[in-house]
């Protein structure tokens, strides 16, 4: 990705092919709705895991928003490395993604569009090294 200079937490679709935002009268505004999903981060072995659970701890069910369930953002934080990734679905709300990360403190942003459940898009820090992954 060579343009960095966007706004923060823009997430960027063009690798899809989308260079517009109009998606007509299923656009769902999520500015101002409540989070009702946990994300969970964890890093091990070249394996990014990201798990899903709406408030009783069930995977909630995502819709496809730019043709895919999950678009996954990480950016390290002298922003050089920047990942647009779509992780592979588990199954139960985990979701998996191959990915090698040197020790840094990154961003990630998970954009999915969560059915019935609010959802915003938060920055997730994932902290890679010392022997302690968290998100
Ligand atoms: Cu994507």
């Amino acid at each position: 990705m060579e343009d960095n200079s966007k706004g923060e937490y823009e997430i960027d679709h063009k690798n899809h092919g989308s260079s517009h935002h109009n998606h007509g009268t299923h656009h769902v505004d999520r500015t101002n709705m409540k989070n009702e999903v946990n994300v969970l981060v964890h890093y091990e072995g070249n394996l990014l895991t990201i798990n899903l659970k709406d408030q009783n701890g069930n995977a909630p069910e995502l819709e496809v928003s730019h043709e895919k369930l999950f678009h996954l953002i990480i950016v390290s934080s002298d922003l050089q490395q920047y990942d647009h990734l779509h992780p592979v679905d588990k199954g139960n709300g985990v979701f998996k993604q191959e990915i090698s990360l040197k020790e840094d403190l990154y961003k990630v942003f998970v954009d999915v569009s969560p059915k019935n459940l609010g959802y915003q898009i938060k920055p997730i820090d994932l902290h890679i090294g010392h022997g302690h992954y968290h998100g």
